[in-house]
């Protein structure tokens, strides 16, 4: 049982609904973002991720292909959108410069490839469309995580198909899922200003609707801690509740932290770690059905990323050893976003949890809760008295 004594009724009255796993209503996560503490988030959120998940905690091998970092949106909080207007001094890769990445994987371990990047006119149907059925046909068992409503909502527009006829087409060529990217904030009054000119937050819920129609998985993310007020997070999270409760076709959660360097809203401070860490707990309490939490340690940082896991994170998403620029551009202290899977598995261990590999549908492909620590080569990481 968890301590309430001493609490305000509606705190109490939110504590005796997650121990008896009973769904909180969207005033009430309202009254946590805005009232509670970090130390009884964090109670109430560790329980939900324990009964779920016990120890375990997720991660997989995955790349990252990022065909472009130019952009025609224009999207504030991003580093991509100002390169438009200095276009040589970003990449376009062709088709063949792909597959040649994707090639260089080759006798590389990973299972999946995770492609996003900036919206472009060349990068049309037909392109993605051919370079899913390359990838397919080079490697069968790669899973690809490819685009985002963004990219679908304006190449399927460009094409003058229908969100179903796209996803099908897509599916067809050899997608296999859909990353989380692209959300930012649902709620018009925030996404107008900050979204630049993209799908809006009801064409991104629809074109996940379709693709989960189709028997597919998706992520789903919230870019929280710029110009949103904690009732835009709580319509957000109470968007992709609902929509979870339609087709069950979402896996993951994944909070996505604002990085103020080199993009248009670079006079916003960032939020604190005692924030992010509220922010995880209250999306493990409120989205009672959704199976995993994820915390981007390369957004977040190795040490945020092993305190998460104390908040209702379950998953620390990948051993991503490429050149993912769009984060690093933002201001991200992990300039090389690379982490080995000895790395990985050391990092979880050393805050208690049980490290286990996982595919993209969190099919396991390896536990390595019983592997035992050894101290060569890892220094410089926070070494945190277990905490559950
Ligand atoms: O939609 C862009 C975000 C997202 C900034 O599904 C920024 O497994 C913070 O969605 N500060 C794309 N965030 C990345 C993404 C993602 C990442 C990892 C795993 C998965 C998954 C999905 O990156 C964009 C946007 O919300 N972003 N600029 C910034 N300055
Ligand atoms: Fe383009 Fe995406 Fe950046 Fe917006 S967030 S400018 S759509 S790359």
């Amino acid at each position: 049982m968890i301590d309430t004594t001493g609490l305000p009724e509606q705190l109490r009255r939110i504590a005796k609904k997650v121990e008896d796993s009973e769904r909180i209503t969207t005033d009430e996560c309202l009254v946590l973002f805005e009232e509670a503490d970090l130390g009884f988030l964090g109670a109430l959120a560790n329980k939900i991720r324990n009964r779920k998940h016990g120890d375990k905690t997720y991660f997989n091998k995955n790349f990252h292909l990022e065909p472009t970092n130019v952009c025609l949106y224009t999207c504030t909080f991003c580093s991509y959108s100002r390169l438009i207007k200095k276009r040589g001094e970003g990449w376009e890769y062709t088709h063949d410069e792909m597959m040649d990445m994707i090639k260089a994987y080759d006798d590389q371990e990973v299972t999946e490839v995770h492609i996003v990047g900036g919206v472009l006119p060349q990068y049309d149907v037909e392109f993605y469309s051919k370079l899913f059925k390359a990838i397919k046909e080079h490697r069968p068992a790669l899973h690809v995580k490819a685009l985002t409503p963004v990219e679908y909502h304006y190449i399927f527009k460009k094409a003058k198909i229908s969100y179903d006829e796209g996803m099908k087409l897509m599916m067809e060529s050899g997608l296999d899922s859909m990353p989380g990217g692209g959300a930012e904030i649902f709620h018009d009054e925030i996404r107008d200003q900050i979204a630049g000119g993209k799908c809006s937050g009801e064409q991104w819920l629809e074109i996940h609707r379709v693709w989960h129609k189709l028997g597919k998985r998706s992520n789903a993310t919230m870019l929280y801690g710029h110009i949103e007020k904690f009732e835009h997070r709580v319509h957000h999270l109470n968007a992709l509740r609902e929509l979870q409760d339609e087709t069950g076709g979402f896996q993951t959660f994944i909070p996505l932290k604002f990085r103020n360097k080199g993009n248009q809203m670079e006079h916003i401070e960032e939020s604190t770690v005692v924030e992010d860490l509220r922010n995880y707990a209250i999306s493990r309490i409120f989205l009672d059905n959704f199976d995993h939490i994820k915390a981007y340690w390369p957004m977040i940082g190795r040490d945020t990323a092993q305190l998460s896991l104390a908040f209702g994170v379950d998953d620390i998403d990948g051993t991503i050893d490429d050149t993912t620029k769009i984060y690093t551009m933002a201001g991200s202290e992990e300039q090389t976003p690379a982490m080995s899977t000895k790395e990985l598995v050391r990092l979880i261990k050393m805050v208690g949890r049980a490290p286990v590999e996982r595919d993209t549908l969190y099919n396991v492909v390896n536990d390595f809760a019983g592997e035992e620590l050894d101290d060569e080569g890892f220094k410089g990481y926070l070494s945190l008295p277990v905490i559950k």
